[in-house]
């Protein structure tokens, strides 16, 4: 009878998507083996480190290490990255709006520098963990902030030069969740690993043997044949929740990952920084490298049945199952989605002599560049004197093949329009750090400067930061 579900819910996803006009029924075909070997397992919760609390000040400690782990679950180990003893990844770092954070993170990987870069955090460029506050190998950098921004599910990663896309790619990388007092989303599930489940998937390369290595094929980045949630292949999560909220991060190293909630009603209640507004009804949420975004589904009528959520990828266009999903016994425990979820943010200023900036995106055969330069350590590109003016940036992404996931360091932005339309309601009027500009497309959004000093802005996918596509701005200390 399961059986017959699963099968049922997956025909009904393939013919309400879009995609599925363009070739979906070669989806069978294009699934990995890999999955097929790996054994089913629960969906692995990331632990959450509150950080060693005295009064408002939270300190976490931080350590890079060297690990081996076993995305296959089949006793195979393969030499990999993680934080704090994980065998893959790092725990969930958790801190409120209003706290003081101290950070001190050691790096005890041999002979490389790395850093922590928390993507998406409000703060100064000395605390931002970027090519600029390199760890050497046996040493501890600490940073000192307080959280100033509202409630977001963000993360962090090594941002070295040199390093990123391999640190990265082998497992350095964790959830860093922002809470705040805001009343309007007391009602959200909340119970973290219970029915608010952060879920991280990156695309790897997994041999059959379960062995993982970074190596670069191509111009696309490493995308990745094999999907890996939460550091696991083929999993599975038990719910008893009628409501079930997902933190989605895109963490992979390349990919463009649309997932499709088929026929569960699903609600958008967040994206990069902050919540909507109001929540959005969404069938499927797409999400470049280093996207966030948090949905509700509501599984009410599902009782019983088992449920494939399905990510497809579009750049190497092929379909993955993120996780299944398997609904049991549910208790209503209370919690609903709000018809509004934050107070209207106030309109952004944009004055008709606002400082415009624009940037081209493009690639040779080998290399990427902004405004026809690649960067160079130690460059600044520019330098933006009046941080207090919200400024327009313009992203023209002149390939014809690659898109370009576009984030920014030290700010928040909107997204104003693409292509010349308002932007989509997904990217609409919610705080964001990053933005994927498609091959030929036009994005132009409103940048709000959050902290001072020397800030990256960048390609997402990993490899075509570090094949260029990266340039530095210098930010003055607000008035
Ligand atoms: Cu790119």
């Amino acid at each position: 009878m399961k059986k017959i579900i699963v099968i049922f819910s997956v025909v009904c996803i393939f013919a309400t998507s879009a995609w599925a006009q363009r070739g979906g029924h070669n989806r069978r075909n294009n699934r990995q083996n890999i999955v097929d070997l790996a054994t089913p397992k629960p969906l692995p919760i990331p632990p959450v480190l509150e950080g060693i609390q005295n009064g408002n000040t939270k300190t976490f400690n931080m350590e890079a290490r060297h690990t081996s782990h076993d995305f296959l679950g089949t006793g195979q180990k393969t030499d990999m990255l993680g934080y704090n003893g994980a065998s893959y990844l790092g725990p969930t770092m958790r801190v409120k709006r209003g706290d003081r954070m101290i950070m001190n993170v050691k790096n005890s990987l041999q002979g490389v520098p790395t850093t922590l870069h928390r993507h998406g955090a409000a703060l100064d460029a000395k605390d931002d963990g970027n090519q600029n506050q390199s760890i050497p190998a046996g040493g501890t950098w600490k940073s000192d902030i307080i959280v100033k921004q509202e409630a977001a599910t963000l993360w962090y990663h090594p941002h070295a030069h040199g390093q990123t896309a391999e640190q990265a790619y082998m497992g350095l990388a964790g959830f860093f969740i922002i809470d705040d007092d805001n009343p309007l989303t007391k009602s959200l599930p909340s119970t973290y690993g219970v029915d608010d489940i952060p879920v991280v998937f990156q695309g790897k390369d997994i041999t059959e043997d379960g062995q993982v290595s970074f190596r670069l094929r191509g111009m696309a980045g490493l995308v990745g044949r094999t999907l890996v949630v939460n550091g696991a292949v083929n999993t599975y999560f038990d719910t008893k929740s009628k409501l079930l909220r997902l933190r989605l991060l895109n963490g992979a190293n390349s990919g463009v990952y649309t997932i499709l909630f088929g026929d569960i009603p699903a609600k958008l209640i967040a994206g990069d920084l902050g919540y909507h507004q109001t929540p959005i009804d969404a069938r499927q949420v797409t999400l470049a490298s280093g996207e966030r975004a948090e949905v509700v589904l509501d599984l009410s009528k599902f009782q019983g049945q088992e449920i494939t959520i399905l990510a497809h990828e579009s750049i190497r266009d092929t379909t993955h199952e993120l996780v299944k999903l398997k609904i049991n016994d549910i208790t209503d425990l209370k919690t609903s989605v709000p018809t509004q979820l934050v107070e209207p943010r106030k309109a952004l200023a944009i004055s008709d002599d606002a400082p415009r900036r624009f940037f081209s995106l493009r690639s040779t055969m080998h290399d990427f560049y902004i405004n026809d330069e690649q960067y160079e350590h130690g460059t600044i590109n520019f330098r933006v004197t009046k941080p207090e003016e919200v400024e327009v940036w313009t992203f023209k992404n002149t390939d014809e093949r690659y898109p370009h996931p576009m984030h920014l360091h030290g700010t928040e932005f909107y997204v104003l329009s693409v292509n010349g339309r308002p932007a989509p309601k997904e990217i609409r009027n919610v705080p964001k750090d990053t933005v994927l500009v498609n091959p030929q497309d036009v994005v132009e959004i409103a940048v709000v400067y959050k902290g001072s000093g020397a800030f990256p802005y960048h390609c997402h996918i990993l490899e075509h930061e570090e094949q260029g596509m990266m340039g530095m701005m210098e930010v003055a200390p607000a008035e």
